[in-house]
């Protein structure tokens, strides 16, 4: 297999700066290196241009709407092209509002081959927020929604094809922040969710038993891998860390058993901020657990 490693610097849709920095921290944790021991072909494609970060407050519930649009816009081009050429795209990013962009192009390319797609989110967050529900205006908290057809038209549209994807191609692991006005649309909508009380009661071999069942030969697996789905005492390299996340252990396992399904189409690593991190430890936690995404095990390879 083919992987494209993309660079993403944004930090648009976040409410903290810093995950402009993640792609190169993901490189200094030596991401390429690790992939291609594996005997995987591996090509880094460098960054993406885009707008930098005017940071103002939010117009209209959005913060940086025109510059959101025009980042994920590159992203939606870039992951379509790898995908039509076989390749699978992984984004270094970046702030979580890139999903809009590469979830989207992962869908059209679905479409264009008759794959079945199915998402999942790890993420403490459901993202789920629309401009009336948001707390805060930031996009990166807004993507599932938009995704769904929830969200401003310059952002449902970007794939061509409203709504992007369908809300019960998604499964949520490791959920534990929902905002006031963000539960109710999350609960009205068909988003399967695995949040941290169900990994607390049936633990993380079940709940991704639960999140695969049905993915067969014909599926094609997108990960959307928000660094904050991890515990911040393992992960505090995050803009916004939420207590009680998966352990060390349970990470890997979540990411062993999305390997063994042996569908994994692309990938998204999202809101990892080197400006919260220390020693670049947080990224290099994500390298070691991107390895286990793609078949590190360890016994057989
Ligand atoms: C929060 C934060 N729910 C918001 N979201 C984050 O502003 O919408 N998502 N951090 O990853
Ligand atoms: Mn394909
Ligand atoms: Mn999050
Ligand atoms: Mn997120």
């Amino acid at each position: 297999k083919s992987l494209s490693l993309i660079g993403v610097p944004t930090d648009i849709g976040a409410g903290h700066r810093g995950a402009s920095m993640g792609p190169e921290a993901l490189r200094v944790a030596n991401l390429l290196a690790r992939l291609a021991r594996r005997g995987l072909d591996v090509v880094d494609r460098g960054n993406l241009q885009g707008p930098l970060n005017p940071w103002q407050p939010p117009q209209n519930g959005y913060r940086h709407l025109p510059e959101v649009v025009t980042w994920n816009k590159a992203v939606h081009e870039a992951v379509y092209a790898e995908l039509a050429e076989g390749r699978l795209p992984i984004m270094l990013g970046g702030d979580h509002c890139l999903a809009i962009g590469s979830i989207s192009a992962v869908a059209r390319h679905c479409r264009d081959t008759g794959k079945t797609l199915r998402v999942l989110w790890l993420d403490a967050h459901a993202d789920f927020n629309t401009a009336d529900a948001t707390p805060s205006g930031n996009i990166h908290g807004m993507p599932v929604a938009c995704l769904c057809g929830n969200g401003p038209q310059e952002l449902i549209e970007l794939g061509g094809q409203v709504p992007a994807i369908k809300a019960d191609v998604v499964r949520q692991i490791g959920i534990r922040s929902v905002d006031e006005g963000e539960k109710r649309l999350v609960r009205e909508s068909q988003v399967s969710i695995f949040d941290m009380r169900h990994i607390d009661e049936v633990g993380m071999k079940r709940t991704m038993e639960e999140a695969l069942a049905g993915v067969d030969e014909n599926t094609h697996l997108h990960i959307s891998f928000d660094v904050d789905f991890l515990d911040p005492t393992i992960a505090p390299g995050v803009g916004t860390t939420v207590r009680g996340g998966p352990n060390y252990r349970e990470a890997q396992l979540c990411m062993e058993m999305i390997a063994d399904t042996g569908r994994v189409g692309s990938l998204d690593i999202v809101e990892l901020n080197p400006a919260f991190d220390k020693k670049n430890q947080t990224a290099r936690l994500a390298v070691d657990l991107v390895e286990s995404l793609f078949g590190k095990s360890t016994l057989i390879r």
